[in-house]
């Protein structure tokens, strides 16, 4: 049994089996590299669902880390600390908003939005008590929790979780005329929406779409919430997704490469009006804006500025869509994306399929994941070089041609 075989026979052993990982163990990340554990060099092309868009175990991420472990790293709300602060006015500058409510993972980045998006229908909106809808798209992935997968059509995510949350209505994604009929219900509070659906399959809505939901949410005084735990921080091309359409969302939600991937860091941001619809020990969470996380998401973010990772993402994204379009092979059906959040939908052929392909991508140098059967979700960490990028460009084609 060589070393990647005895770390999978342990997870399998004394882990939940609540992932079907492909197989690789990894054991090493420095930038767009990974290794495993036998010491095999990797592209890393998902990026840990892009929250690594830094790369791996960037080195001002890193120092930041460990200069604020040798200090302090968690002190609870329960009192001030020397870093929240300076944190707090950092990242509302960096976006453009008056405040931000500091949670830890995606998922609870989603629920703090969802609570003060109710809050304020009751508060401001004036709707009557626990009658507040949240519109929510079909296809939508927001996190886990029992609450957000009530709102999830995807079966995996849901069956067999109930009794769900209510409050919530599903329409279909992309589609103005559906939300224009839900904004009807006067107890609307707020429409949810990731600016490209991740595990949905890249699903990059129509141009337009985005600025037209937000003008119409405005019409009908419903707060317009952006999830951009995985579109955000530059995976797209822009800064947010939502900057493409030079919108500002009511209420903007953040996490994965928040952090870089080196602390589980999320974050709710808004203005005055909507926040301070949350009143003290209404909410709130222990690791929530401690300092640990507070200086890692500062050197993520200055790295994000820095080395101007949006406009790579949006210059190297279309040359690595403009050549997997250029792939002569009957098993690529589709190419989509923004900036370096990409995905090619499979043809099975020979009874091949997308699983297939990732796993000789693996044997090959690369590592990407199917999501929904089909879809291979091509998302590098956004600091790719050119050169490096056509040297992968060139796996994923001899990949895809050796099925021929
Ligand atoms: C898994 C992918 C899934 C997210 C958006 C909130 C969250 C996520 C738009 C929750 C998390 C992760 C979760 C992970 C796989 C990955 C993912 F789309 F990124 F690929 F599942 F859809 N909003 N996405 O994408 O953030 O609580 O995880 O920090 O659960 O399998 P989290």
């Amino acid at each position: 049994m060589n070393n990647s075989e005895h770390f999978i026979a342990l997870e399998d052993k004394y882990g939940a089996h609540n992932y079907h990982p492909l197989p690789v163990v990894l054991s090493k990340g420095k930038g767009i590299y990974v290794w495993d554990a036998d010491g095999k060099k990797y592209f890393d092309f998902l990026s840990a669902y892009s929250a690594v868009n830094q790369g791996h175990c960037h080195p001002k991420i890193i120092d930041a880390l460990q200069e604020q472990s040798e200090i302090l790293t968690l002190t609870s709300r329960a009192f001030y600390n020397d870093t929240l602060g300076e944190y707090e006015k950092y990242i509302t500058n960096y976006f453009g908003y008056d405040k931000i409510l500091p949670m830890n993972t995606g998922a609870e980045g989603v629920e703090t939005a969802l609570k003060l998006c109710r809050k304020w229908s009751y508060q401001k909106k004036g709707l009557k008590p626990e009658q507040a809808k949240i519109i929510v798209c079909d296809g939508n992935f927001h996190g886990r929790t029992t609450t957000i997968i009530s709102f999830s059509n995807d079966h995996e995510s849901r069956n067999e979780f109930g009794p769900y949350t209510p409050g919530f209505i599903n329409i279909p994604y992309n589609d103005l005329i559906a939300l224009e009929d839900a904004l009807k219900d006067e107890n609307v509070a707020g429409f949810m929406v990731e600016p490209i659906q991740g595990e949905a399959g890249v699903n990059v809505p129509s141009e337009g779409y985005l600025s037209s939901a937000y003008k119409m949410c405005k019409k009908a005084n419903v707060l317009f919430i952006a999830d951009e735990v995985q579109t955000g921080i530059a995976r797209t091309g822009k800064l947010l997704a939502v900057d493409h359409e030079n919108i500002k969302a009511d209420i903007l939600i953040l996490g994965k490469a928040l952090s870089g991937g080196v602390f589980p860091v999320s974050a709710v941001l808004a203005d005055d009006n909507i926040m301070m619809c949350i009143k003290p020990g209404e909410h709130g969470s222990t690791f929530g804006g401690n300092p640990l996380a507070n200086k890692v998401a500062i050197a993520a973010l200055d790295v994000v500025k820095n080395e101007n990772l949006a406009a790579n993402a949006e210059k190297l994204g279309e040359i690595l869509r403009k050549e997997l379009r250029e792939i002569n092979s009957d098993m690529i059906s589709l190419v989509r994306g923004k900036g370096l959040l990409n995905a090619i939908v499979i043809k099975p052929k020979n009874g091949k399929e997308a699983w297939d392909v990732c796993l000789k991508l693996r044997d090959n140098g690369l590592l990407a994941k199917p999501t929904h059967g089909d879809i291979i979700r091509f998302a590098p960490p956004l600091i790719i070089s050119e050169k490096q990028l056509h040297e992968c460009i060139k796996i994923i084609k001899n990949t895809i041609l050796s099925f021929d």
